[in-house]
């Protein structure tokens, strides 16, 4: 144990270390901040001790130990000499208001408000050409230093046509390549960006995929639709902290944000262990706060720290709100997901409340294997369309 322990303390001091040198290049390297940051939160009533108690939870968050709550201080200091690139394509820029939209702001809108936005085309100022050029001019001048964030899923059909931008027409996808090459790093956020989203919802006509598919670079992916703001904070913190993007998942997901289910931390979970489940909208059940998973809650299928952090100035989130999870962080929710007011085993293994004890095996054997839950779902799925598969057979 005592050798576990040194190798642990040894890996953490030596990433302290890491991280020291990088900010030092931050400092040197990179534009002077935009904002006096400590001045802006006492300008805006947050109290050092606040700061400090922020920095805790964002360095826990972040699965960081208690040593570098000054680095994660320290980076939030220089949060505003980043640039930014932020690209929009085929969406609702939710996304966007979701991140910059705060009627009570905290340490992270504060961050996000002193963000150094060197292009976003719907908030910047600038249009046309002006823009353009705006565009060009921060490519040219911190290539290799900016980070590049896409809004949106990208449509390759029609060799990208179906999307063209800017005073010259080009397309989202000629963009989008022309950006990403040069950029340190680039956040795909959003359901859209990450997968897809509702843009490439089935038949998808324009074949809109996720920034990564289409323009084959790797991205940190924040998914959610809506993300949360949270999440975009804590990845660009950690690039600022070592150059580079947080460990991810297979789907490129932060893990210190997607590592556990919405199911895991909710505050409904006691009802689902206890069995006890709305039935029907407004029944006593819902009255009294109990599990949504008979009436659709994906929760279980569902990797995303919503519980944890929250929407709207962190008062609520859909299952708080009475809603189930509609499972918006995961690939092709949109189709994958459906039927939202359904438990999935309605749909995919045919058997109503009665399943609701299998699935409940299922889960508990998944995750004892180790098995994540959602390739569990698509495991029933298929076994669903193989049923189906072997019906039509019959039929026929
Ligand atoms: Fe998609 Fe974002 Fe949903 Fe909307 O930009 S993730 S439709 S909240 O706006 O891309
Ligand atoms: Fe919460 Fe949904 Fe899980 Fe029920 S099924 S405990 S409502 S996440
Ligand atoms: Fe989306 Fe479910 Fe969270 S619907 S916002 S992942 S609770």
């Amino acid at each position: 144990m005592d050798d576990y322990r040194k190798y642990v303390s040894k890996h953490y001091n030596r990433l302290l270390e890491q991280c020291k040198v990088r900010l030092d290049e931050v400092e040197r390297e990179y534009p002077e901040p935009r904002e006096d940051f400590q001045a802006l939160l006492k300008a805006r009533g947050i109290s050092r001790r606040s700061f400090l108690k922020w920095t805790g939870v964002m360095t826990t968050a972040l699965m960081l130990p208690p040593i570098f709550k000054p680095m994660v201080a320290r980076a939030a200091e220089n949060f505003s000499r980043i640039p930014v690139i932020w690209l929009h394509f085929a969406e609702c820029t939710g996304c966007s208001e979701a991140i910059l939209r705060s009627s009570y702001p905290n340490v992270d809108d504060i961050l996000l408000e002193t963000i150094s936005l060197e292009y976003h085309e719907t908030l910047m100022a600038a249009a046309g050409y002006q823009a353009e050029k705006c565009l060009e001019e921060a490519m040219e001048h911190f290539a290799g230093k900016y980070v590049c964030v896409i809004e949106g899923a990208i449509p390759r059909g029609l060799n990208g046509q179906y999307l063209r931008l800017g005073p010259k027409g080009e397309t989202g996808l000629a963009l989008g390549k022309r950006v990403v090459s040069k950029a340190a790093m680039t956040i795909s956020l959003g359901a859209c960006a990450v997968w897809g989203g509702i843009p490439a919802a089935s038949p998808n006509p324009t074949d809109c995929v996720g920034a990564s598919k289409a323009l084959g670079v790797s991205t940190v992916n924040i998914a959610g639709c809506p993300p949360n703001e949270v999440n975009f904070v804590g990845t660009l913190l950690h690039f600022i902290m070592f150059g580079s993007m947080p460990p991810r998942d297979g789907e490129g997901r932060p893990l210190w944000a997607y590592g556990k289910r919405v199911h895991d931390f909710c505050e409904r979970r006691p009802h689902y262990d206890a069995g006890e489940f709305v039935e029907e909208w407004g029944d006593e059940g819902a009255k009294k706060g109990w599990c949504l998973y008979k009436v659709g809650c994906k929760g279980p299928y569902t990797f995303a720290n919503c519980p944890h952090l929250r929407f709207n100035d962190h008062m609520s989130w859909p299952v708080m709100a009475g809603h189930g999870c509609i499972g918006c962080t995961e690939r092709g929710f949109w189709d994958t997901m459906a039927p939202y007011e359904k438990p999935i085993q309605e749909a995919a293994i045919g058997g109503g409340e009665r399943t609701i004890d299998n699935i409940g095996i299922i889960l508990t054997a998944a995750t004892a294997a180790g098995v994540a839950a959602h390739g569990v779902y698509t495991a029933i799925r298929k076994k669903d369309k193989n049923q189906e598969e072997q019906k039509q057979e019959e039929r026929e």
